[in-house]
């Protein structure tokens, strides 16, 4: 019992044994397969052009030994205190400049080290200047996202909160960084390792039963067992389910604009964006191919594609054009049905109504301009010409959307890697709850840490370096 303890606890607690490593080896860090050399990095972690300030930092054991070596304090300083800032001045070679300076005392600063922060006038030569003077006694440059991996090793941040702060810095809109920022706080963390907890009781139980087999009785291990799987397949379903909002909202939603040829798809598509991106004529079938522009309304990224008018044709192009306006129904979220509201509805009209009959759509009035609504069909009125009831439409699409398609009430999980880990859980726990009846308590044993194993891919404690590496690869120089 006490040795599948330990086997599990190194197997399985990557993050514990780095820290046991980390103790006696004071200067190496060890991460998984790679060996990491601890040494004080430097980068410039504002955007490398001209701005107000800049900021340079470095992280490491020799931070404020350098920041000694080249920072002249306006008022002679004894003691620095931590996270007080200080005026003076860095020079180096041919310059002198003013600037701030700021520690941050291990383990209180964003990587866990000893941080330096350096805010100087901003300027492209003079930021670079002074992250050159920082490198020249005795920092190395940073790689992207090290501070942040820094700060995932030395236990500051989970894996999926480090990813989240990537969503939160690429988010194109209010929503997506809403999404990434409930799981950042650390919602999405406290679920998993929630889960992981129980599985690491219902191991404890099985390995009971398994090194006191005269004492213990195996079919409660296993009962147990079964109640886990059972409440974590609850859960991830429902961290499951919520996936398909994270993709609407991350890559936005997506409304196909269809209808007969001029009706005024374009001319509303232009409208919708702002911009005379789409060709308007008065010939029937102006638009062949699909048109696709996106803009962000009310927080909320919505991706139009216009189409070409469906209807009957014999024209091998116009042809295509009508197959990839299917294509387009199929993939959008929401479809707005055109029609134009001088005319009555006909067979064209009826026949697009037909096709929309099981997809979430609007239907769009326009040319209200030069008519009332004569269609016959209800539906909100515009003018694509006048740009009447633009903005009302944007609104529509946007309530639409959120009414029938996104749930806002709890955690959306947006990122990819996140949900193939959910789904890979998912797919062993169900194989663990249909087999438990069947398999040895070793198996079971087995299979469970394998289980613990998969969800810690979202939390970071069982990822591989690769992987890791990959993930801060994707923050910027600095971060
Ligand atoms: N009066 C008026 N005319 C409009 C309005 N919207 C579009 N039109 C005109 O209707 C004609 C067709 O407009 P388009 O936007 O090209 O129509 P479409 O549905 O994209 O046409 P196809 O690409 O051929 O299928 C043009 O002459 C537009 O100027 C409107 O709101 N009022
Ligand atoms: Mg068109």
């Amino acid at each position: 019992m006490l040795f599948n303890c330990l086997d599990y606890f190194i197997c399985y607690n990557f993050c514990a044994c780095l820290k046991i490593f980390i103790v006696f080896f004071e200067n190496i860090v060890l991460c998984d397969t790679m060996i990491i050399m601890k040494s004080t990095i430097a980068q410039i972690s504002t955007p490398i052009a001209m701005g107000g300030i800049s900021v340079i930092k470095m992280s490491g054991k020799d931070s404020l030994a350098i920041a000694r070596k080249i920072f002249r304090f306006k008022n002679k300083q004894s003691e620095i205190e931590p996270r007080h800032m200080y005026f003076g001045s860095i020079s180096y070679h041919d310059f002198t400049e003013q600037c701030l300076m700021v520690y941050f005392k291990a383990p209180f600063s964003y990587t866990g080290e000893d941080v330096v922060e350096f805010q100087c006038h901003g300027g492209e030569l003079l930021t670079r200047e002074i992250l050159n003077a920082c490198l020249e006694n005795g920092a190395r440059l940073a790689e992207n996202g090290e501070f942040t991996k820094l700060a995932f090793i030395n236990g500051k941040i989970s894996l999926d909160e480090a990813e989240s702060m990537i969503d939160m810095i690429n988010a194109t809109s209010n929503a997506e960084l809403k999404a990434s920022s409930r799981v950042f706080k650390g919602e999405l963390y406290e679920k998993i390792s929630g889960m992981q907890e129980r599985i690491k009781d219902a191991i404890v139980n099985l390995e009971v039963a398994i090194d006191y087999p005269e004492h213990d009785d195996e079919t409660k291990g296993t009962e147990y067992l079964e109640e886990v799987l059972t409440y974590c397949k609850n859960e991830l379903l429902k961290l499951k389910a919520t996936a398909s909002d994270g993709a609407i909202i991350k890559s936005g939603i997506n409304v196909a604009i269809v209808g007969k040829p001029n009706v005024g798809k374009s001319s509303i598509l232009n409208a919708l964006i702002g911009s005379n991106r789409a060709i308007v004529t008065s010939i029937k079938g102006t638009t062949r191919d699909t048109i696709e522009e996106s803009i962000t309304h009310n927080g909320f990224k919505i991706n139009f594609m216009d189409t070409a008018g469906i209807h009957e044709s014999d024209d091998e192009v116009e042809k295509i054009g009508i197959e990839r306006a299917k294509e387009s129904i199929e993939r959008a979220d929401i479809v707005l049905a055109i029609f134009d509201a001088s005319e009555k509805l006909d067979d064209e009209d009826k026949k697009i109504l037909s096709i929309l009959k099981n997809k979430l759509s609007l239907n769009i009035i326009n040319k209200i301009d030069i008519s009332k609504n004569n269609t016959g069909v209800e539906g909100i009125e515009i003018s694509a010409l006048n740009k009447k009831n633009i903005d009302n439409l944007k609104d529509l699409i946007l309530n639409t959307a959120i009414n029938h398609k996104i749930d806002f009430s709890g955690l959306i999980i947006t990122n990819a890697r996140h949900i193939e880990a959910i789904n890979e859980a998912l797919e062993k726990i169900e194989f663990v709850l249909k087999e438990c009846k069947f398999q040895t308590i070793d198996i079971l044993d087995m299979l469970t840490k394998e289980i613990w194993q998969i969800l810690g891919k979202i939390t970071g404690e069982t990822e591989n370096e690769d992987i890791i590496s990959g993930i801060f690869a994707k923050f910027c120089l600095g971060k």
